[in-house]
């Protein structure tokens, strides 16, 4: 009954108040602001970078930096020079410096949980770029790269069309633990299981570079010799280190033995028109855009996939030539 009162006492002094024209003072409801978007200008990105082991190394830390210099954002890179204790000490020091966000191309797939997690501690967000790592999926906010797994299927699919469905292949194999290396291997032999006459008959790593490369498929052709007919190389740098070695043994790359390598750079261009090298299935390395891209939705709070996968396609020597003078890497 005195609350009714009450009412009718309050409603009474507003229809007055209104009359009067006077406004009551307003209850300040405290309203969800939503906070101003940060630009280019306004972050600095810290990049932890494996190292400088290939031309597609190269081409991707060239498109970080130059994408970083064209949108005007502060970029603190490093490079760790192809071994991860140093990538993991790369990411200390960001954290320490404070960056809005990490970018890292973890050289291999596991041991980075630790790391990560002092990163989100920290509240710094980490985006993945090129390669995958093992970690639990709130130790990242995105993984910004390719799909070596079908990178590895296409490479056999395309083998298996080159020579017939049957080949006595020797494998180059990538970094050994990282995400390429693994996911190349298995997405080669997934396909391979379909084709009873090709062989793997000799697998080792030549850790991504030409030198290495090189080495190993000297190593196999004093072993297997004229049994190998086809190389698959897990990137175009140890498919040409291979070439060298197969013509210092007196053979014709491309000919005498196919050859296949992923990455598709300039050097395997080349390598197509020469007729020394039978086909390149393409992996992106240009990342920066895209990367800084997903960078500030990130710090602006916005929702971002979990993958975003890069578009890539397969290429062969008979049209290199017209293709080479539009490759940007
Ligand atoms: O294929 C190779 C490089 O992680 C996708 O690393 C990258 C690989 C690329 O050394 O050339």
């Amino acid at each position: 009954m005195k609350t009714m009162r009450a009412l009718l006492a309050l409603s009474a002094l507003l229809l007055l108040l209104g009359t009067l024209g006077c406004q009551p003072t307003q209850t300040v409801v405290p309203q969800a602001t939503s906070p101003v978007k940060k630009t280019y200008a306004d972050v600095i990105i810290g990049y932890a970078q494996l190292g400088a082991e290939s031309e597609w190394r190269a081409a991707n830390t060239t498109s970080i930096k130059e994408t970083a210099d064209q949108l005007g954002i502060e970029l603190h890179f490093l490079d760790a020079q192809q071994n991860q204790d140093k990538q993991i000490e790369a990411v200390r020091k960001l954290i320490v410096q404070k960056v809005d966000l990490i970018g890292i191309s973890p050289i291999v797939e596991t041991g980075w949980s630790e790391v990560f997690q002092e990163a989100k501690n920290a509240g710094i967000p980490i985006i993945l770029v090129d390669r995958r790592a093992a970690v639990q999926e709130d130790l990242y906010v995105s993984y910004l790269g390719s799909d070596f797994l079908e990178e590895g299927r296409n490479a056999a699919r395309v083998m298996a069309d080159l020579t017939g469905g049957k080949a006595q292949i020797v494998e180059l194999v990538g970094t050994i633990n990282s995400a390429p290396a693994n996911d190349r291997y298995r997405g080669f032999r997934e396909i391979l299981a379909d084709y009873p006459e090709m062989e793997i008959i000799a697998s080792e790593t030549g850790d991504f570079t030409r030198a290495r490369g090189r080495e190993v498929m000297e190593k196999f052709l004093n072993e297997h010799g004229s049994e190998i007919t086809a190389v698959y190389a897990h990137n175009d740098d140890m498919a040409l280190g291979a070439i060298t070695a197969i013509e210092e043994h007196g053979l014709k790359p491309g000919v005498d033995i196919k050859i296949i390598s992923i990455d598709a750079a300039r050097g395997a261009f080349e390598a197509m028109i020469a007729g020394k090298l039978n086909a390149a299935i393409e992996c992106n390395p240009l990342l920066g855009p895209q990367f800084f891209e997903l960078a500030l939705k990130v710090i602006n709070g916005e929702t971002v996939p979990k993958w975003v996968p890069s578009e890539e396609g397969i290429f062969f020597p008979f049209d290199a030539a017209e293709i080479l003078p539009t490759r940007k890497y």
